[in-house]
């Protein structure tokens, strides 16, 4: 670890430089709440989060190739390829939420798609729909068309992401609904490797990446409680702080309650008890 060098920052995670063809991604414990990281930190949130990705990634192997090279024994470092990632955020949707849900509220389309007249928030939508977005350097991303997402990465490549991030999300929240978890929506991140044959990266259907809705208190017309952050929510608005830098410290209960919903989702997802990933993290990749 003391040859590697510091080459980025997510909110919580950071990148690091191995080597020219290998980078070392790092989940911490931080959280983010209304887009502020909190001072307070989740017990082995980072080792759910690269347990889950993981575990996505050894799935979907067949579907399409990924950075992923080896999990280390912390369970929240991941050596993966370095590739020329394309300067797209890769944007699937299956329900009406978040961002897709107000674009359509103001013009009855996201991201070019026209959609039906009369859709509910948090509604499933008729398929799948591919919504790419900028990558912002700071603050949010920003949805754009077909043509806007072409000019960027061609339109050929464009196509074949599309295809590709498709086909991802319809098997993933397949897999996931069949155990309890609706995954409404998810961000890829794609990259090219030094043959230029397109590369799944970044981190793979966590709930960092994804929205993750328990099925079973699923109701069209309402936003439905997040399934990692909700205890994390209530508590923010409970408290009436204005959702500015620095985030409140969070209660011992507020930080169990949480750490178990993200160890509920790991196992519930993977079936794999939480204390074999902590005490093997490749069993994962099996
Ligand atoms: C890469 N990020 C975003 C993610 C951070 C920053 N396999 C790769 N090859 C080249 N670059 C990247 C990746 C990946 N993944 C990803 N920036 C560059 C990012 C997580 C933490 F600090």
């Amino acid at each position: 670890m003391s040859e590697a060098t510091h080459v980025g920052s997510g909110k919580v995670r950071e990148l690091y430089a191995l080597d020219p063809d290998r980078l070392l991604l790092v989940a911490s414990d931080r959280i983010s709440t209304f887009d502020v990281v909190l001072p307070t930190e989740i017990p082995d949130k980072g080792r759910v989060l690269t347990g889950l990705s993981g575990f996505w990634f050894w799935r979907t192997r067949p579907l399409v190739p990924n950075h992923l090279l080896a999990l280390r024994d912390d369970g929240r470092s991941t050596e993966c390829r370095r590739l020329e990632m394309l300067p797209i955020e890769c944007v699937v949707r299956g329900y009406l939420s978040g961002s897709g849900w107000k674009d359509y509220t103001a013009s009855g389309e996201v991201c070019g798609h026209r959609l039906p007249e009369g859709l509910v928030e948090s509604q499933q939508l008729p398929a799948p729909i591919f919504t790419p977005a900028t990558k912002a350097q700071s603050g949010h991303d920003e949805n754009i068309d077909r043509a806007s997402a072409a000019a960027l990465v061609g339109e050929d490549r464009f196509a074949e992401v599309e295809a590709t991030a498709l086909e991802l999300y319809a098997f993933a929240s397949g897999y996931a609904r069949e155990r309890g978890i609706i995954l409404a929506d998810t961000k890829l991140e794609f990259g090219l490797d030094t043959e230029g044959a397109l590369v799944l990266g970044d981190e793979a259907f966590t709930p960092d990446s994804s929205r993750f809705w328990p099925a079973d208190e699923y109701r069209p017309g309402r936003t439905p409680p997040s399934f990692d952050k909700q205890f994390v929510r209530d508590y923010c608005e409970s408290l009436g702080w204005d959702k500015t830098d620095p985030g409140p410290e969070l209660p011992e209960e507020v930080v169990a309650g949480t750490r178990a919903r993200y160890v509920e989702a790991f196992e519930q997802l993977t079936a794999i008890e939480f204390d074999a990933y902590l005490a093997d993290p490749t069993v994962v990749l099996r």
